[in-house]
């Protein structure tokens, strides 16, 4: 039986500034963008999310919502800064880290003899190290495998723990809200309200078989799920698989010229994030994601295998952008381009081919 622990810091950019400024603490407090502009909100505090405001938000209805809302812009480096700290104080627990943001990371602890081999008390000792050294409160999940250590670490959010001991999975996971799940959007929620689900003991009612045939692949983990089984391990190297960038939009737009117009600040951000990677890595497909008003999403990829220097084409990402668009013709939310990544410079050739 594993050991997982799942660590989130509790309202990250906003627990740095008030840390940084402590007279934040006690006042709403959002980071994000100029409320008197195109701004959104990356996160808020707790005070804040008490009124209504939360991330994505734009930062002009927040303030309707919270008239006495106080923004701060982000500072990424301070942000980076608390980030490798935290690292620092996971490697003193394990070596067996996967990063999931600059806020969150599993840990596997089954094999370390930290803490008398408890995974409750390491789980404590790295939230004391956390708020004694980072200066921020965490949450932390503590379960046999990653899915419920996730879902435990948002229990008893902010500075919480939660234990899900492996004779409580049954019980724990029968109660679940299916939109706990992983991947389980507002999308797949409602089909399976339809369904008649809610819970994790209903879609347990539903065979493996039934769940793939209407969700495809996804069914089949739909299935494990539902009954709190998931083998994945916690993976110390963690390939980039994808590199994406998107936008969600502060008023809906419809025509391709106001897409174009989103394309380039996209496509230049893109850019920017592409630095990251290494000179062996390949571009294996360029996409496109479009979220519709009603919340519909579309994505359209097309295959390059190329190396890095020959995926930059801002006019393809515009014509990709409005084949999807084309799709349904309706108003877009959200916008979002991205690039899926190989790890040899092989297949150089151009397949140009176009799939859903
Ligand atoms: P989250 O872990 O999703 O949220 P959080 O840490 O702010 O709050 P919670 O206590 O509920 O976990 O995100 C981590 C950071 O990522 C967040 O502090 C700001 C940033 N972020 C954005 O910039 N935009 C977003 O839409 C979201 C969700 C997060």
């Amino acid at each position: 039986m594993r050991k997982i622990i799942h660590i989130d810091a509790d309202a990250f950019y906003a627990s740095v500034e008030e840390r940084d400024n402590p007279s934040l603490k006690h006042v709403p407090l959002a980071v994000g963008g100029n409320p008197s502009g195109r701004g959104v909100v990356a996160t808020c505090n707790y005070i804040a999310r008490s009124f209504g405001v939360h991330s994505a938000m734009p930062s002009s209805h927040a303030l309707r919502l919270c008239p006495d809302l106080n923004f701060v812009k982000p500072r990424f480096g301070a942000y980076r800064a608390a980030s490798q700290q935290m690292h620092e104080i996971f490697k003193r627990y394990t070596r067996v880290i996967e990063p999931l943001s600059l806020d969150e990371a599993y840990l596997d602890v089954s094999n370390t003899m930290h803490c008398k081999g408890s995974a409750t008390l390491t789980a404590q000792s790295i939230q004391r190290d956390i708020i004694q050294e980072v200066g921020i409160s965490v949450s932390a999940g503590v379960a046999p495998n990653k899915f419920l250590a996730k879902v435990a670490s948002d229990w008893k959010k902010p500075a919480g723990l939660f234990v899900i001991h492996p004779k409580d999975i049954d019980s724990f996971v029968r109660l679940l809200p299916v939109k706990k799940i992983n991947g389980v959007g507002k999308v797949t929620e409602q089909k399976l309200k339809e369904m008649g689900i809610e819970t994790c003991e209903d879609l347990s009612t539903f065979s493996e078989h039934e769940l793939t045939q209407r969700f495809g692949k996804y069914g089949r983990r739909l299935s494990e799920l539902a009954r709190g089984i998931d083998e994945r391990v916690v993976s110390v190297e963690r390939v980039r698989k994808s590199l994406s960038t998107e936008t969600t939009l502060e008023n809906n737009i419809q025509s391709t010229e106001e897409l174009d117009k989103i394309c380039k600040d996209q496509y230049t951000e893109l850019l920017k994030r592409a630095e990251k990677l290494k000179p062996d890595q390949s571009i294996s497909a360029r996409y496109v994601k479009l979220k519709f008003s009603d919340f519909t999403q579309t994505t359209m990829e097309e295959a390059l295998h190329v190396g890095l220097e020959s995926w930059q084409d801002e006019a393809a990402f515009s014509k990709l952008l409005k084949t999807a668009w084309e799709r349904k013709s309706a108003p877009v939310r959200l916008v979002g381009l991205g690039l899926r990544i190989g790890n040899t410079k092989k297949d150089k050739h151009q397949l140009d081919l176009f799939t859903n």
